[in-house]
């Protein structure tokens, strides 16, 4: 079957269509699973899409095609001409920038704006990014001279590790998607991705775009559907899979990790988290309520590393909370078309639930409300979307379960403290540790306050700005390994150490 957008997006009424059946992408074809499932837009509930799902079957093909594709011309390409197609890549998904923000917008609800500035740029930038950085990487060298007189040079030379298995969440499909595929194809490996099952268009979309710009067939391949008994699990169980790359929830990470533990793949695991926002009173106020706003709130509350737990220092605390009040609500919630929304639905009435029961937990468990705490109502199509507003609490006792659990939603704490010592010890008392952020303007408390985080990234009078070539992933429940720049050639590489007798 030819591809599975193209006529789709080209509607006959002029009217920008949206996808109505997304297919796997097996060795370069468009290929039919054994079953089906829907895609639904978060705004509204409607049914955007029919999935085909991979089966066993697809999955074996699918590994199969990538296998026999590192034997083909793809292994054989010098590493700039990689470099250069990869390159192709990034100007593809420039060139259909439209494309994928509509596909992200319908699959997400997330505001065309956050899309258009954050999703598909970065999708872009991930290419680049690891194209030059493959490009320009050194060998690890040693001149090493031995006790007895002999002496030989040491050198570590990069190999593909084979078929890297790449397993994504819904929340920043693209971005995460592609943060793995171009290291992976950078360092000459292919790959089986399996994306969301609540968010399949990029992914696919994506695929056109690899055919387009030259990347051979059963290099890149996408299979659809579901985590256990389904493409999930096929691919991680596989045993023509090398690697697996893997971001969502810890708890999805812990199974993901007991079905490789067989086959002792390398894995690297981006996971849950529950992030602190540690504020002082010498913080730039007007600057720090912006960030923070952002970093509870975008993207409706579904980054990993959102801010669900805020640290104010006391003396400016209840300024603090009603500046975050009214910035919160004065964020516009509506049509994720509507280029002046904020705030869009979360992913699924499921998902809904969820948070939902995290907003009557909070009010059990004694929390103040401060602003929100419930689903609004638009008296219109929004209606039938997943919107919850966004919400405030103060008063929780640090023990509480919605200070200690991932919520995944548009939703903080904020508690006082009196000392550096208090904050610090209170950020720090999570099983998880993904990114934090600290507010001051006193740059060497700043320092270090960032150096006692245990987590994988603090920002210091920032939040959630990125550049590519550092250490990204977390510790404890938030995740194993780190990828970003370097980090991520190790992890896709092989590293095979020559040593020569001199
Ligand atoms: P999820 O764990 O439910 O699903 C992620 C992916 O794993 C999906 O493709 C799903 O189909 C697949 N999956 C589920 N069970 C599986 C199994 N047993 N075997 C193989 N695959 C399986 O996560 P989600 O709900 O899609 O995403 C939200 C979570 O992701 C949050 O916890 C968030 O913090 C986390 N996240 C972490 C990062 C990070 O960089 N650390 C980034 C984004 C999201
Ligand atoms: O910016 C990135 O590279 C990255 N992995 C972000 C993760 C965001 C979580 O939702």
């Amino acid at each position: 079957m030819a591809g599975c957008f193209a006529a789709v997006f080209a509607g006959a009424s002029g009217q920008r269509d949206f996808v109505k059946s997304i297919l796997n992408y097996v060795d370069g074809q468009f290929v039919q699973g054994e079953g089906e499932f829907a895609d639904v837009n978060p705004a509204n509930g409607s049914v955007i899409a029919n999935v085909s799902e991979a089966g066993q079957e697809l999955v074996d093909r699918a590994v199969g095609a990538a296998r026999s594709a590192l034997r083909g011309p793809w292994g054989k390409l010098t590493v700039s001409d990689r470099a250069g197609l990869l390159h192709k890549v990034a100007a593809g998904i420039e060139a259909r920038f439209d494309d994928f923000v509509h596909a992200e917008v319908a699959d997400t609800g997330k505001p065309i704006s956050l899309a258009s500035r954050l999703d598909v740029p970065r999708a872009a930038a991930n290419f680049r990014v690891f194209a030059d950085l493959i490009r320009n990487a050194g060998l690890e060298s040693f001149q090493t001279e031995m006790a007895d007189g002999r002496s030989a040079l040491n050198y570590a030379v990069r190999k593909p590790l084979g078929v890297v298995g790449i397993i994504t969440p819904w929340n920043l499909p693209l971005l995460l998607l592609t943060w793995k595929v171009a290291p992976a194809l950078a360092c000459g490996n292919t790959v089986v991705v399996k994306p969301s099952e609540e968010t399949p268009a990029t992914a696919t979309l994506l695929a056109e775009v690899m055919t387009d710009a030259g990347i051979p067939n059963g290099i890149y391949n996408v299979v659809h559907g579901f985590g256990p008994g389904s493409a999930g699990e096929f691919l991680t169980k596989h045993p023509g899979v090398a690697a697996v790359t893997f971001t969502g929830e810890s708890a999805t990470g812990a199974a993901i990790m007991k079905t490789v533990a067989a086959s002792v793949k390398p894995i690297s695991f981006e996971l849950g988290g529950k992030n602190a926002a540690v504020v002082f009173a010498d913080c730039d106020f007007e600057q720090t309520v912006d960030g923070l706003s952002d970093a509870v709130f975008l993207n409706t509350g579904q980054v990993c590393l959102c801010a669900e737990r805020v640290y104010v220092e006391r003396t400016i605390f209840a300024q603090f909370v009603d500046a975050l009040k009214k910035k919160a609500e004065s964020l516009k919630m509506g049509s994720p078309l509507d280029k002046t929304t904020n705030l869009g639905p979360l992913i699924s009435s499921q998902h809904r639930k969820k948070v939902i029961s995290y907003y009557r937990l909070a009010e059990d468990e004694g929390a103040t409300v401060v602003t929100g705490g419930s689903i609004p109502s638009f008296g219109g199509e929004l209606d039938q979307g997943y919107y919850v507003q966004p919400t405030i609490y103060t008063g929780l006792a640090e023990s509480a379960r919605v200070v200690k659990e991932e919520i995944f939603g548009p939703v903080c704490h904020v508690a006082p403290f009196d000392s550096e010592e208090e904050a610090v010890a209170m950020a720090n008392d999570t099983k998880y540790g993904l990114a934090g952020s600290v507010w001051t303007t006193n740059l060497r408390r700043g320092h270090r306050v960032a150096q006692q985080m245990n987590v994988g990234i603090t920002w210091v009078n920032c939040w959630f700005l990125r550049d590519l070539r550092t250490p990204f992933g977390g510790a404890g429940l938030s995740g194993i390994g780190r990828e970003g720049g370097v980090h991520s050639l190790n992890f896709y590489s092989e590293l095979n150490n020559v040593c020569v007798q001199l």
